[in-house]
C-alpha cells in the first residue's frame, strides 16, 4: 500500500524525500501530542485513521473522485462556500497551512515578517510536500488581510489554476452587495470548471450536507460545556481540523458517534480531566494541520481548552443556512446571508467578535482566556487589544500569546501559561 501512495504522490509532483521527512515528523508529532493523552473517548480512534492517512487514503480517493470528473477545489478560507462547491458534485479542501516547512525558499518570495500561516502555504508548495494542493483543480485565494491578498499576486506564478474571490472589509450594504456578486461569480466558474449546471435540487442538497455537518460540530461544543470536560481541547482541535478535509457525510457520522459516546460520559461525570481544572477558551487566528502547539502547552500545564472562538472552531461553523427556497438564486441569497455574519477580524469595525467570546465564556464556564495571535496578523493582533480590556473589566482573565509555527519559545509559552493558570487558580 505504501508502495502505491509512492506511486500516487509521485505523479501528483511531490519531492518524495522532503515529503518522507513531513511525513515523519507530522506522525512523531502525533504520537506525543495525541495518542500519550489520557482517557480519549474511544470514537477519536476515527480521526487517528485519518490522520495516519491524511496524505494516504484520502487523497486517493480524491484522485479517483477526479476521474469520475468530480472538481477538487482547495481553499485557505471559510468564507469560500462549501455549499457551491458540492453542488457542482465538487471536492473542497483547506490547504495545508499549520507547519513552518520550507520557510527559507517561501521567505525568498514573502518577507520575513509575513504570518506564519502564508509562509506555510508558499513552503508546502515550493516544497512539493502537500498532495491537496496538488490535487487542486482550481485554489481559490480570497481578499481578506493584506497579507493574503497581496501574496496571492505571488502565488498566482506558482499554481496555474488560482481564483481570486474579493470579500467585503465592511459589513454595510455594499460589502453583502460584494459579497452576493462574488459568490454568484464563483458558481458560475464552478459550473465551467465541472461542466455541469447547479440546481435547486442540488444546492438544496449540498445545503443540507453542510449544515449536517457544522450541526454536528455545534452538538460537539455544547457537550464540551460540561464539567468534567468530556473530551480534551486537543481532540476537539483535531476534529475541527478534519473538518476541513473529510468526506462531508462520513465526518458528520464520525463526529455524532462521539457525541453520542460524549452523552453517556457526561451522563457518568466521566471528564479526561477533573472538575477543578482549570478551563480556558481559546480565541484569535485560525489553527490548520498540524498546528497544535498552543494547545498542547496549554493542557500540558494542567488546563483544559473547552472552546476555540476561530475559524477552526466555532467561528467557522456556527451559522447555518436556510435550506428553503424556490431558485438557485433564492439559495445563494441564503448562502451569502449565513456567511456575511461571519466576524473575522479583517472587517472594520468588527464588534460581534467581542460579544461572541463573551456569550462562549459564559456558555463555556471558562475561567479565563488565552488570546492567540499569529506573530505579524496585523487584524488578530489589534483587535486583542480591545478584547483585553473590555473582558478584563469583567473580571475574565486574559493572556495574550503572539507566536509562530517554530518549537524555539514552547519553553517560554509554558511559563507563560502556568503564570497564567496559577492566576486563576489565585
Ligand atoms: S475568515 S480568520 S480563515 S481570513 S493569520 S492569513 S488573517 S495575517 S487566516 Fe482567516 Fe478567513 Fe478570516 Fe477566518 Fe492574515 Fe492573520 Fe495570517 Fe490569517
Amino acid at each position: 500500500m505504501q508502495n502505491d501512495y509512492r506511486q500516487m504522490w509521485s505523479s501528483l509532483g511531490l519531492d518524495l524525500e522532503a515529503h518522507d521527512v513531513l511525513l515523519d515528523v507530522l506522525n512523531k508529532a502525533y504520537q506525543d501530542v495525541f495518542l500519550s493523552q489520557k482517557g480519549r473517548p474511544e470514537s477519536m480512534s476515527y480521526f487517528d485513521f485519518v490522520i495516519s492517512e491524511v496524505h494516504g487514503l484520502r487523497i486517493k480517493e480524491l484522485l479517483d473522485a477526479k476521474k469520475e470528473g468530480r472538481p477538487v477545489i482547495g481553499s485557505f478560507c471559510v468564507f469560500v462556500p462549501e455549499e457551491l462547491i458540492l453542488a457542482v458534485d465538487g471536492i473542497s479542501v483547506g490547504l495545508c497551512t499549520g507547519a513552518e516547512f520550507a520557510f527559507v525558499e517561501a521567505e525568498k518570495l514573502l518577507p520575513r515578517n509575513t504570518c506564519a500561516l502564508i509562509k506555510s502555504a508558499f513552503g508546502f508548495k515550493q516544497g512539493k510536500v502537500c498532495p491537496y494542493l496538488e490535487s487542486s483543480d482550481m485554489v481559490v485565494g480570497e481578499n481578506t488581510c493584506d497579507g493574503k491578498k497581496k501574496s496571492y499576486e505571488v502565488l498566482r506564478d506558482l499554481v496555474p489554476n488560482l481564483y481570486v474571490m474579493d470579500l467585503p472589509q465592511m459589513k454595510s450594504d455594499a460589502g453583502r452587495d460584494l459579497l452576493a456578486a462574488e459568490y454568484r461569480r464563483f458558481l458560475v466558474e464552478l459550473e465551467k470548471l465541472s461542466g455541469r449546471t447547479v440546481t435547486v435540487e442540488k444546492l438544496q442538497q449540498a445545503i443540507r450536507t453542510i449544515n449536517a455537518k457544522r450541526k454536528a460540530v455545534g452538538r460537539l461544543a455544547r457537550y464540551r460545556h460540561a464539567n468534567p470536560a468530556p473530551i480534551s481541547g486537543l481532540d476537539a482541535l483535531l476534529i475541527n481540523q478534519v473538518y476541513f478535509y473529510d468526506n462531508p457525510v462520513r465526518f458528520t457520522g464520525s463526529v455524532e458517534k462521539i457525541n453520542d459516546e460524549l452523552d453517556t460520559r457526561i451522563g457518568s461525570a466521566t471528564g479526561v480531566c477533573s472538575a477543578d481544572t482549570p478551563r480556558l477558551l481559546v480565541s484569535g487566528c485560525p489553527m490548520a494541520v498540524p498546528n497544535w502547539k498552543v494547545p498542547s502547552v496549554v493542557e500540558k500545564c494542567g488546563a483544559v481548552i473547552v472552546a476555540e472562538e476561530s475559524c477552526v472552531g466555532e467561528r467557522g461553523t456556527r451559522f447555518l443556512t436556510r435550506e428553503t427556497g424556490d431558485s438557485v438564486d433564492a439559495l445563494v441569497e441564503n448562502i451569502v446571508d449565513r456567511y456575511y455574519q461571519i466576524d473575522c477580524a479583517v472587517f472594520t469595525p468588527n464588534p460581534s467578535r467581542l460579544d461572541h467570546i463573551r456569550e462562549m465564556v459564559k456558555d463555556s464556564a471558562a475561567d479565563g482566556v488565552i488570546h492567540y495571535n499569529l506573530q505579524f496578523c496585523q487584524p488578530y493582533q489589534i483587535e486583542t487589544g480591545g478584547v483585553e480590556v473590555a473582558l478584563e473589566e469583567q473580571g475574565i482573565p486574559v493572556l495574550r500569546l503572539d507566536t509562530d509555527y517554530s518549537s524555539e519559545d514552547i519553553g517560554q509559552l509554558s511559563t507563560r501559561v502556568e503564570a497564567f493558570i496559577e492566576r486563576i487558580l489565585g
